[in-house]
C-alpha cells in the first residue's frame, strides 16, 4: 500500500543562505542577506540542493556523509546474511533440536525464534581494541521456541564459533552465563497456544454471550472476518500458586484505518484459568461488569436479563480518535514553517560497512538488536573512550486501575522487541531531510527483515546559543550545533523515540519520548486511577520506566562514583567574629560497594552523581570525570513490590543503580522475564551482592521515564513534547577548560558609541548559496517499509527465493 500524500505541492522557493562574512568592520546585519523568492516547478531529489536562483551566488555544496574507514571492525554489528543462513542451515541439521520450518509449524512444533550475533565479552573486545589481539570469535545467539512438548519453553543457545564450515568444530551449548537464573537458558513459554487460546477458548466464551455483546456493543467477537469487537487482555499473565490466569476484555474495533483499538475499551471483563496446554482443563472463573463480579456465565446472563441490570455506554470511534488534521486552520499555518538546511552538506563521517560514525571530536560504533533496538559502543571524545556501551535495556509501562485489566498490565516491551518495530523514519518529520539514514535488520521466521532508513544521524542547530556574553564594549555568542543518533520503535499503541545526542561541550545526552495512542480504561469506577477523558473513557494512569545501561570508562576501566551534595551548613569562620553563619557547602563521598549502589535523585537536585577516576587527577588535583544529570523529569516505578511483576523488573525501582561490571551481567533484563515473574531469567536485584565499586569497572543503570496520567490532550495521541525524559553526561573537570571554545561557529561584535566597530568571525565559511526549498521536502512516495530476505532455504543470489512478497 502506498502512503497518500496530504501535502499540497510546495511552490518552488529559493532561500539564500548568507553566512556572516568579513572578520572586520561589517555594518549592522543587512536584513536582505536572507530572503525567500517565489518560483514554480516540480519537486526534485531531496539531496539536490543546487542553486537555481537568479541572484548572484555560489551553489550550496551537496555532499553526503564523508565515507571513512573505521579504525577497527564493528564487533557488535549483527551477523552477516551468510552467517545467519549458515547457522539456520546447521540448526536444521541437528536432529536433537527437532526443528520445524516456521512457515509449516503449528503450536506443537519446535521453531527458531531468533538468530543474531552474541555480543562478545567486553574483556575480549578491549584486548582487540586497545591491544593487538585479534577480533573476538563470533558466536550466534539463538532462541528456540520449543513447543513440541507439554512444557513449552524458550531455549537460549549459543552456536559457534562462526563461520560454520563442514569441518568446523562449531557446536551449540545452552546459553546460561548472562542470566541470574541457572536453568540451562530455558524459560517457559506462556504464549505457546496463542491461536488455540483464541479459537478454542476466548471466542467460545464470547459466543456464549454474543447476544449480550450485540446488545451492549452492537457487535460480536467470534473470530470471524465481520467481527466488530475484539478481545485481548493482561500482560504478564497472573502466575500465582502455580496457576496461569488471564483476564480479558472486549474492545471496539476501529471502523476506519486509524489504530484506535486501545482507546475503545468496552467495560466487560472475564477471568480464566488457562494452566497447561489442554483446553479441556481450562476454567472460566468469572465475569466483571460495572464493578460487579459474577462467578459464572450463568450468573452474569441472569443478571443481564433482569430488569435492574444497568447498561453502560460503549466507546465508539469517531473524529475524536483520528489523528488527521481537523479543526480550523491556524493563522498563516499553510505557509511553509522555518526549516533547517545543511548548506555545506554533512559535516560528519560514516563507515557504512562497520556502522561507525564520527562528528567533531566524537566517534562511536552502532549496534542493533532484536530486543532493545539501537545501542552505541566505544563512544570516544577527543580520542579517549568515555563509554564502552550505552543502550536501552528494557521499557516498562505499568498501569493501575479499578478494573482487572488496567490493574494487571505491566508491559515489558523487550518481549515484543524494539528491533522489529523500528520502522522506516519519515524524512523531514522524524529526522531532518539532510540526515543520513541507516537500515536495521532482524531475524524472524527464517528470514531477515530489513527496515530501510530506520536510524538517522544528523547535525542540528539548537534554538539557543551554547554561549553568549555582552558587555558595554562587545557581545559574543556561539552556535549550539549538536549531533543526534535517533530511532523510533512503535510497540503496539506507543511510539518510543530514542535520541543519543553529542554536544560541543563534550556532553552526551540520552532522551526518550513517547507518542502514539494511549491504552485507556473503561471510565466506570476508575476515578482514583485517571481522568475521564471522553464519554466512556478514562485515561488510565501508568508509569513508563526505561532502563539504560551506561558502561562508563573514564580514562581507563577502573572508575568510581563520587556523590557531591550541596548541603545547608552552619559555619564559623576566622573572620566571622565568633558568630556562626548559615550557609551551604559541598559534601563529597565515594561509593564503596554495591550495598550503596541503588538510589534516587535527591530532593532539590542536591546530589550530583559523578563518574570519576581517582587515578586520573587533573593538574589542580581534582578527579577527572563525567557528571550524570537529569535533563528533564525522570521516573522510577511508583508501585512497590508490584503484584504484576514480582521479581521481573527490579531494575525499575530506583533512579540510579551502579554495579560492578561483569561479562556475565550484560543486560538488566531478559525479554522473557514476563514468562516467569517469580523466577525470571534475569533478576536484576541479584546483581547487587556487595561487590566493590571503588576503582573498578562499573556500570550505571539509569532509569528514564514519566508518570503518565493521560488527560484530554492525550487524545487522539500523546505528544512527544511533553511525554519525554532525558539525562545528560557532562564532562566534569575532565578538560582544563570548556571545549566549546574550539568551534569556529562563533562571533564577537565590538561596539562603541552606538555602532559596531568590529565583527570577528573565526574562519567559518563565507559562502552565500541558494537552497531550493522545494527540493528539501523529501519525496515521501519513496517510503518503502519492510524488506524481507529469506534465510532458509537460502540462496544468496536470489534472496527472495520462495518468498511471496513482503510480510
Ligand atoms: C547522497 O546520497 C543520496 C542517497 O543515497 C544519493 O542519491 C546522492 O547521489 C548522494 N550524493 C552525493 C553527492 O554523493
Ligand atoms: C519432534 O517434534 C514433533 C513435532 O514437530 C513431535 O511430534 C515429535 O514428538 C518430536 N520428537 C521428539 C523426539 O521430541
Ligand atoms: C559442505 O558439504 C556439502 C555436501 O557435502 C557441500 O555441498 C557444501 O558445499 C560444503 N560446504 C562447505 C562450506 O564446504
Ligand atoms: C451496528 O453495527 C453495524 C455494523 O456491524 C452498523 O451497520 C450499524 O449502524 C450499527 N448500529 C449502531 C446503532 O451503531
Ligand atoms: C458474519 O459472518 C458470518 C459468517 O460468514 C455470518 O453468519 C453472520 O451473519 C455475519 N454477521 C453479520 C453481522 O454480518
Ligand atoms: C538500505 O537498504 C537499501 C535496500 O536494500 C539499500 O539500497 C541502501 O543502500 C541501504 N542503506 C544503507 C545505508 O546501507
Ligand atoms: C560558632 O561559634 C559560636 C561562638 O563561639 C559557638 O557557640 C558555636 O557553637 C560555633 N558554631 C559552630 C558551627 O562551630
Ligand atoms: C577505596 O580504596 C582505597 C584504596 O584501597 C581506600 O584508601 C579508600 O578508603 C577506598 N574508598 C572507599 C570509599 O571505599
Ligand atoms: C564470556 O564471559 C562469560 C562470563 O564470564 C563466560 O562464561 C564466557 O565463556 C565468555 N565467552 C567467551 C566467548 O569467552
Ligand atoms: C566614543 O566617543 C567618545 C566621546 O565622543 C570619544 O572620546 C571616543 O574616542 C569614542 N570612542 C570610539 C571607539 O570611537
Ligand atoms: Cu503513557
Amino acid at each position: 500500500m502506498r502512503l497518500e500524500s496530504f501535502t499540497a505541492v510546495l511552490p518552488l522557493c529559493f532561500l539564500l543562505v548568507g553566512l556572516i562574512g568579513n572578520a572586520l568592520a561589517l555594518p549592522k546585519p543587512d536584513p536582505k542577506t536572507a530572503w525567500v523568492r517565489q518560483g514554480r516547478g516540480r519537486k526534485s531529489s531531496p539531496r539536490n540542493l543546487q542553486a537555481r536562483s537568479s541572484v548572484s551566488s555560489s551553489s550550496c555544496t551537496d555532499h553526503n556523509a564523508t565515507v571513512i574507514k573505521a579504525p577497527k571492525q564493528n564487533v557488535w554489528d549483527g551477523l552477516t546474511g551468510d552467517e545467519t543462513a549458515s547457522v539456520v542451515k546447521w540448526l536444521f541439521q541437528q536432529p536433537a533440536l527437532n526443528l520445524t520450518v516456521t512457515e509449516d509449524a503449528g503450536e506443537w512444533d519446535n521453531t527458531i525464534a531468533l538468530v543474531e550475533l552474541m555480543r562478545p565479552n567486553k574483556t575480549d573486545v578491549l584486548n582487540y581494541l586497545d591491544q593487538q589481539d585479534p577480533a573476538p570469535s563470533r558466536y550466534a545467539h539463538v532462541v528456540l521456541d520449543n513447543r513440541a512438548t507439554s512444557d513449552p519453553h524458550y531455549a537460549d543457545i549459543l552456536v559457534g564459533p562462526l563461520p560454520i564450515t563442514n569441518d568446523s568444530t562449531s557446536t551449540w551449548t545452552p546459553l546460561e552465563y548472562p542470566y541470574t537464573r541457572k536453568t540451562q537458558g530455558r524459560v517457559r513459554n506462556l504464549d505457546a497456544d496463542y491461536s488455540t487460546i483464541y479459537s478454542e477458548w476466548l471466542y467460545k466464551i464470547s459466543a456464549a454471550v454474543a447476544d449480550i455483546t450485540l446488545d451492549l456493543f452492537n457487535g460480536t467477537a467470534l473470530g470471524l472476518d465481520n467481527d466488530t469487537i475484539d478481545i485481548w487482555g493482561i500482560d504478564p499473565l497472573w502466575q500465582d500458586d502455580g496457576r496461569i490466569v488471564r483476564w480479558d476484555t472486549f474492545w471496539n474495533m476501529p471502523t476506519d484505518e486509524f489504530d484506535t483499538g486501545s482507546i475503545l475499551p468496552l467495560g466487560l471483563f472475564f477471568k480464566s484459568d488457562v494452566t497447561g496446554r489442554d483446553p479441556s482443563q481450562w476454567k472460566l472463573e468469572g465475569w466483571l461488569y460495572n464493578d460487579i463480579f459474577y462467578e459464572t456465565t450463568e450468573a452474569f446472563r441472569n443478571a443481564f436479563f433482569s430488569p435492574e441490570f444497568v447498561k453502560l455506554k460503549p466507546n465508539i470511534e469517531g473524529a475524536w480518535a483520528q489523528t488527521d488534521q481537523r479543526g480550523p486552520i491556524l493563522p498563516q499555518d499553510k505557509q511553509q514553517p522555518p526549516l533547517m538546511v545543511a548548506p555545506a552538506g554533512a559535516r560528519y563521517s560514516v563507515d557504512f560497512d562497520h556502522i561507525y560514525v564520527t562528528w567533531m571530536d566524537f566517534s562511536f560504533y552502532i549496534s542493533f538488536s532484536r530486543d532493545t533496538g539501537v545501542s552505541v559502543f566505544d563512544i570516544r571524545y577527543k580520542g579517549q573512550r568515555v563509554l564502552y556501551e550505552l543502550g536501552l535495556q528494557e521499557a516498562l509501562a505499568h498501569y493501575a486501575g479499578n478494573d482487572p485489566i488496567q490493574s494487571s498490565v505491566a508491559y515489558l516491551d523487550s518481549y515484543y522487541g524494539f528491533g522489529p518495530y523500528a520502522f522506516e523514519l519519515i524524512k523531514g518529520y522524524d529526522c531532518p531531510v539532510h540526515a543520513t539514514y541507516l537500515n536495521s535488520s532482524f531475524y524472524v521466521s527464517e528470514t531477515t527483515h530489513t527496515h530501510i532508513d530506520s536510524l538517522c544521524v544528523f547535525e542540528y542547530d539548537a534554538d539557543f546559543p551554547i554561549q553568549r556574553h555582552s558587555t558595554s564594549d562587545y557581545v559574543s555568542s556561539t552556535k549550539n550545533v549538536y549531533f543526534t543518533l535517533r530511532s523510533v520503535s512503535t510497540i503496539g499503541n506507543y511510539d518510543y523515540m530514542t535520541s543519543y545526542t553529542f554536544h560541543m561541550d563534550g556532553t552526551i545526552g540520552v532522551e526518550v519520548r513517547a507518542s502514539g495512542y494511549i491504552q485507556a480504561a473503561y471510565y466506570a469506577h476508575n476515578e482514583e486511577y485517571g481522568y475521564r477523558i471522553h464519554d466512556a473513557l478514562s485515561g488510565s494512569m501508568h508509569d513508563h520506566v526505561l532502563n539504560f545501561k551506561a558502561d562508563f570508562d573514564i580514562l581507563g576501566i577502573d572508575n568510581s562514583i563520587e556523590l557531591t551534595t550541596v548541603a545547608p551548613v552552619i559555619r564559623n569562620f576566622t573572620w566571622s567574629n565568633g558568630r556562626s553563619r548559615n550557609t551551604m557547602a559541598l559534601q563529597r563521598s565515594i561509593l564503596s560497594s554495591e550495598d550503596e549502589g541503588r538510589f534516587n535523585w535527591g530532593a532539590n537536585g542536591a546530589t550530583m552523581i559523578h563518574v570519576i577516576n581517582q587515578e586520573a587527577l587533573n593538574k589542580y588535583g581534582e578527579y577527572r570525570g563525567y557528571r550524570i544529570q537529569p535533563a528533564s523529569g525522570t521516573a522510577h516505578l511508583t508501585v512497590q513490590d508490584s503484584s504484576n511483576l514480582v521479581h521481573a523488573a527490579h531494575w525499575a525501582e530506583h533512579d540510579v543503580q551502579v554495579t560492578q561490571r561483569h561479562d556475565h551481567e550484560p543486560r538488566a533484563a531478559h525479554p522473557y522475564n514476563s514468562q516467569d515473574i517469580h523466577n525470571p531469567p534475569v533478576n536484576f536485584a541479584d546483581f547487587f551482592n556487595g561487590e566493590s565499586l571503588n576503582q573498578t569497572d562499573l556500570v550505571v543503570w539509569l532509569n528514564l521515564g514519566m508518570h503518565h496520567v493521560p488527560h484530554t490532550g492525550d487524545l487522539p495521541n500523546t505528544v512527544f513534547t511533553t511525554a519525554h525524559s532525558g539525562v545528560q553526561f557532562i564532562p566534569l573537570n575532565y578538560l582544563l577548560g570548556g571545549p566549546s571554545r574550539q568551534t569556529v561557529n562563533m562571533v564577537r561584535v565590538n561596539y562603541a558609541n552606538g555602532s559596531a566597530t568590529a565583527v570577528k568571525t573565526f574562519g567559518q565559511a563565507e559562502d552565500v548559496c541558494a537552497v531550493q526549498i522545494a527540493g528539501i521536502e523529501a519525496d515521501l512516495w519513496g517510503y518503502q517499509g519492510d524488506v524481507v530476505v529469506r534465510k532458509f532455504p537460502y540462496d544468496p543470489n536470489n534472496p527472495y527465493y520462495e518468498m511471496e512478497g513482503d510480510a
